[in-house]
């Protein structure tokens, strides 16, 4: 059955084929969505056009969202395109390299601005200038990480800046809950991104991860995308200002202990 037929979705933070929003976009395409495209700048442009021509994804457009500018011309470019929107999908965060390792007492105030801004209050901006255009029984998804809940050494600015994006994802919730649009976030486990490469432990993170979590698994980006089609579809009408886990259960555990050690 196919979820998403006659729903447009516009998916922002593609970078390449590991990218959570590429699984996202795959799994929509095979849901029967109509979808666009955009990306973060210039530099990323020769890896998005080829996976938006796999799908015969003709909607591709840059759009920093630090800038009110860019977040504007994409809606405007969307309305022209499309006349309105379904899903707006958020796969986006950042902060500087050197706020992801040490103490997070150390965070400058620069750098903690700037997580916010791109990791927190783009989600709120595209909100904002998307409102008008969207559909009644449409959805908002946002990204985030069990940081944001719980302390995860070295995610620092990131686990303030996710806590800060679940609030916002809350809020919003409430203000198109009239328009009956939903806002809802998935909290996925680690998986091995762009954003996770080079991450300090991430390696014997995601190990133990496998070891620790009830379903003993790793997660996927189309596992991600799967719920993404569930939260997105009517399937989930009554379900807004939720945190969706796709984590194979590890956020349930109070003691994360490999099995073998209990001797089961
Ligand atoms: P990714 O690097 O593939 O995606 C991050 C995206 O953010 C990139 O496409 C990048 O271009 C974009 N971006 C950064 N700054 C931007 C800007 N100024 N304007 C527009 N776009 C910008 O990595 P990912 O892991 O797919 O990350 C997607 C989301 O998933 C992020 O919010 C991340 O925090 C979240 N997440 C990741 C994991 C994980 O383990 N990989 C787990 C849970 C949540
Ligand atoms: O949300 C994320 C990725 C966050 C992220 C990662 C980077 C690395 C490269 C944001 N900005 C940057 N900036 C860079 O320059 N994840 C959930 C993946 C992740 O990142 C971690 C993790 C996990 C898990 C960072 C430290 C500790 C754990």
């Amino acid at each position: 059955m196919k979820l998403l037929a006659g729903k447009t979705a516009l998916i922002f933070g593609i970078a390449n084929k590991r990218s959570i929003a590429w699984g996202i976009a795959q799994a929509f395409h095979r849901h029967g969505a109509q979808l666009g495209f955009s990306y973060a700048g210039p530099a990323l442009e020769r890896r998005v056009r080829p996976l938006a021509e796999s799908l015969g994804v003709t909607f591709v457009e840059p759009c920093d969202v630090s800038s009110d500018e860019e977040i504007a011309r994409v809606a405007e470019k969307a309305e022209q395109v499309f006349g309105g929107v379904d899903i707006l999908v958020h796969s986006i965060g950042f902060a500087n390299r050197d706020e992801l390792q040490g103490p997070y007492y150390n965070t400058s105030r620069e750098g903690f601005h700037l997580a916010m801004d791109i990791s927190v209050y783009s989600f709120t901006a595209l909100a904002r200038a998307f409102q008008p255009l969207l559909r009644p029984g449409g959805a908002l998804l946002t990204l985030t990480y069990y940081g944001g809940d719980k302390v995860a050494p070295n995610y620092n600015v990131m686990g303030v800046a996710k806590a800060a994006l679940e609030a916002s994802t809350r809020y919003l919730a409430y203000d198109f809950g009239p328009q009956n649009v939903r806002v809802n976030a998935i909290s996925a486990g680690p998986i091995r991104t762009l954003a996770a490469a080079g991450v300090g432990g991430f390696k014997a993170m995601y190990k133990q991860f496998v070891d620790f979590a009830p379903l003993q698994q790793e997660i996927t980006i189309d596992d991600v995308g799967n719920t993404a089609v569930y939260l997105c579809s009517d399937m989930a009408a009554k379900t807004t200002g939720e945190v969706v886990f796709v984590d194979c259960g590890y956020n349930i555990l109070a003691v994360p202990a490999p099995r073998e050690m209990l001797g089961r």
